[in-house]
């Protein structure tokens, strides 16, 4: 038998909140809000996706007429990396159906998207799902990144879901995901496969973001853990007072995450790949700004501090970003002979004749040999730098190191230089959720139930007011074409759903450039400490600082 922390016995207990709309269980009446349109491209969606683009913002209230469901089985799929809280969508995907109808059943596709296409399905039962109530991670059915994307992915996963007797699929995914639901979705409806497709937004990075996707689960918990993480170290720093420790924090893309935790935190730096963006800075230029920071506290006294680094960040600095598209290509069409040749390369005139421009050989000559070598050897199937496993925050600090050491040999610096270098990612992703998050999360896993319900295809379940107690919470749908534009990927034209990076006008950002100043010379750091299940509501139920501040304006 497996053994269970007293936490997990306890939190098994836990009944997670409902908006009000809920009391009588998954039997909803709709409103219907406007028509849609797209995020952008619209005519080109419309045009991709006639059957299922334009249908209303949906929001639900109780339902009076008490109605009845025909029984329903459901196929439900965990997609892409792991965010606390995705058992309990699937507990209220499991509770939300059996509420419809007790003869309704849910099967779980295994491994990811993937299980669709090979067959590998469990069903979730009472006696299963239990097991799973209120815990971390993805494991009750597992997760993987297979894309959906061919028509025979399609097909097949049609004919094993009518094998299954299964009427309706709920891909509980990110952005990519939800956007090969829609595809799905809008196929089986053109061929009246009888197959609904609903989705979840999931990801801890916080970039399926819009009007009525207020957050996706998973951000609140993993934010919490990271910044429980920084503040312990801060205080570290703060007792030995002899190191400056560079933490970088996942988020493959948007920088959602390191905004969260260095408001949370208030750390001496955070970095903002968006900032950085529009900026146009140069590695250099961070560096400096760094260098500054480090210095000025120096004068004081004070040899330590903390920077929090977005994990996306080397793909925002333009000079790299220009770099690594350069690799990707001359990869693509190269044998791994040339990795080779690059780690030989010993001037810049060899880069050049290995197919890179004079600037970009001048950056990748500038940089640690250890990033370079990830740079060349690190590759995904489609040849392209893995730039989630470069070791920025290492980059960063090598490059501080031989600044700093310049400037004390021309007697511009008092600082001494110590470091740490730490990456907070997985530690995050299956984390036991917070309240919030375990109340969001069964919330939305509700949602698509009474989404399948009514009846409907293409919407992602949406759960608003989230600032608002739980029984205040909007449930509600949102059409997936609604949240699409055309991007260029691997040089064709795709729709994708917009991925939200943090906005440099939003609330959130423009605290953190009122506050750096002050964060960046003073000591000021906060200890959040951990993840809080029983106790005061204002330790255990509030709501990350992005959402507080884009809602309620504090
Ligand atoms: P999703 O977008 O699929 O939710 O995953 C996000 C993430 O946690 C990123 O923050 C991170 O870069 C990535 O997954 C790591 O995933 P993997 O371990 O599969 O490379």
């Amino acid at each position: 038998m497996t053994v269970k922390s007293p936490l997990q016995i306890a939190r098994a207990a836990y009944s997670p909140k409902l908006p009000a709309c809920f009391a009588k269980g998954a039997k909803v009446q709709f409103e219907l809000g406007a028509a849609t349109t797209a995020a952008a491209d619209a005519a080109k969606i419309a045009g991709l996706f006639p059957k299922t683009y334009g249908a209303p913002i949906l929001s639900f209230k109780p339902d009076a007429a008490n109605s009845s469901f025909a029984p329903l089985s459901v196929g439900v799929i965990l997609s892409g990396g792991q965010a606390p809280g995705g058992h309990n969508v699937v507990a209220g995907l499991f509770d939300g159906l059996k509420s419809l109808n007790p003869a309704n059943k849910l099967f779980g596709f295994l491994g990811g998207p993937g299980g669709l296409v090979d067959n590998k399905y469990m069903e979730i039962t009472d006696a299963v799902i239990n097991e799973y109530r209120n815990t971390g991670g993805f494991d009750i059915i597992g997760s993987g990144r297979t894309k959906l994307e061919e028509k025979a992915q399609y097909d097949q996963g049609l004919a094993n879901m009518r094998a299954l007797g299964i009427g309706a699929l709920v891909v509980i995914g990110g952005d990519d995901s939800n956007t090969n639901a829609c595809v799905l979705a809008e196929y089986y409806k053109s061929i009246d496969a009888g197959i609904q497709v609903v989705g979840c937004p999931k990801t801890i990075d916080g970039d399926l973001k819009n009007e009525y996707i207020e957050a996706s689960f998973g951000f609140d918990t993993a934010c919490k853990v990271y910044a429980e993480l920084v503040g312990n170290i801060g205080r570290d720093a703060l007792s030995a007072k002899k190191y400056w420790h560079f933490m970088k924090v996942m988020g493959r893309s948007a920088s959602h995450i390191a905004l969260e935790v260095g408001l949370q935190t208030q750390a001496n730096i955070t970095l903002i790949s968006e900032e950085v963006a529009a900026k146009k800075m140069t590695l250099g230029q961070i560096v400096d700004d760094i260098c500054a920071v480090i210095n000025a506290r120096a004068e004081k006294g004070e040899h330590f501090g903390l920077i929090v680094i977005p994990e996306g960040l080397v793909e925002f600095v333009p000079e790299m970003k220009t770099l690594i598209s350069e690799l990707n290509d001359l990869m693509a069409h190269a044998d791994e002979s040339l990795p080779k040749s690059f780690a030989k390369a010993e001037s810049l005139g060899e880069l050049t004749i290995l197919g890179l421009t004079a600037a970009s050989a001048s950056l990748y000559f500038s940089l640690p040999a250890a990033i370079r070598e990830q740079l060349v050897a690190d590759r995904d199937p489609h040849g392209n730098v893995q730039v989630s496993r470069i070791e920025t925050e290492k980059l960063l600090i090598g490059m501080v190191e031989a600044r700093l050491a310049e400037q004390k040999k021309a007697g511009q610096s008092k600082a001494k230089f110590s470091h740490q270098n730490h990456f907070f990612g997985y530690e995050g992703r299956c984390a036991a959720p917070s309240n919030f998050d375990a109340d969001y999360c069964y919330s939305l896993g509700y949602t698509a139930a009474a989404l399948l319900g009514a009846g409907k295809t293409a919407y992602l379940s949406s759960v608003r007011k989230l600032t608002l107690p739980a029984n205040k919470w909007i449930a509600g749908g949102v059409p997936l074409t609604s949240m699409m534009n055309v991007e260029r990927r691997h040089g064709a034209d795709k729709p994708v759903i917009r991925k939200a990076l943090v906005e440099l006008d939003g609330a959130p950002f423009k605290r953190l450039v009122a506050q750096r100043g002050e964060w960046s010379l003073k000591t000021s750091f906060v200890f959040p400490g951990p993840i809080q299940y029983f106790g005061p509501t204002e330790v255990c139920d509030t709501t990350t600082h992005t959402l507080r501040l884009e809602q309620l304006g504090r």
